[in-house]
């Protein structure tokens, strides 16, 4: 089998990827980067990822960068664990809407909250709205559960609950009920646990 290796830097965007391939349960190597050394930004890295960020993920001879882009992927590359919703089925198009709403929507709503602009954006020219219709449409999706998808847990709550997790512990995102239920259900997957221990032993050494 073509070898994995996540290029990654603990703890940060790349966590979610980390995350991910424990779901997928698939061998994968690491290869760590000191974002505060600059690793990201050295000639060898930039062949890589010429945007000089992580993650990246090498699968064979494939290069694939941009972290929703990579759990869509590693979804679809192994169906087995049953985390994608696959071409033929119907709630396919939800499943991708909600892997692009993380980096198009959640996302730049949560970089707005933590870098201000100094006057507010015209909500029509931005792709995301404001923050409080995006809070609102997740907090709806996220309050039917137990996941975005019903039953099935996805490469979306990947995505989106990585962003949530994030956004609540740096006080960007509101402690809503909906949201603080849903993290707690994904912090009890065994999968979210060992990459986030592994992490937390990278970043202490
Ligand atoms: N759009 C990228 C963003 C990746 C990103 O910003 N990664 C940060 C770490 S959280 C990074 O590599 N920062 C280092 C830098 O830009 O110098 C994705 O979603 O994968």
């Amino acid at each position: 089998m073509a070898k994995l290796t996540l290029y990654h830097a603990a703890p940060s965007r790349s966590s979610i990827v980390h995350w991910m391939l424990e779901e997928v349960g698939e061998p994968y190597d690491l290869h760590l980067l000191s974002l505060k050394a600059g690793e990201n930004r050295a000639p060898q890295y930039l062949a890589i990822n010429p945007m000089g960020k992580v993650p990246a993920l090498r699968h064979g001879d494939v290069v694939i960068t941009e972290a929703a882009a990579i759990c869509t992927y590693l979804a679809d590359a192994f169906p087995r664990r049953k985390l994608n919703i696959p071409i033929a089925d119907p709630r396919r198009g939800i499943y991708l809407k909600w892997l692009f709403f993380g980096p198009s929507c959640l996302e730049p709503a949560i970089q707005d909250r933590a870098f201000p602009r100094k006057e507010a954006a015209p909500r029509a020219a931005m792709g995301y709205g404001e923050y409080d219709t995006v809070m609102e449409v997740i907090a709806q999706a996220v309050a039917a559960g137990p996941y975005l998808l019903g039953e099935q847990f996805t490469a979306a709550d990947v995505v989106i609950g990585s962003g949530l997790r994030w956004g609540m512990a740096f006080k960007l995102l509101p402690p809503r009920p909906e949201f603080v239920a849903y993290a707690d259900r994904l912090a009890e997957r065994p999968a979210l646990q060992r990459a986030e221990s592994k992490d937390q032993e990278l970043a202490a050494a």
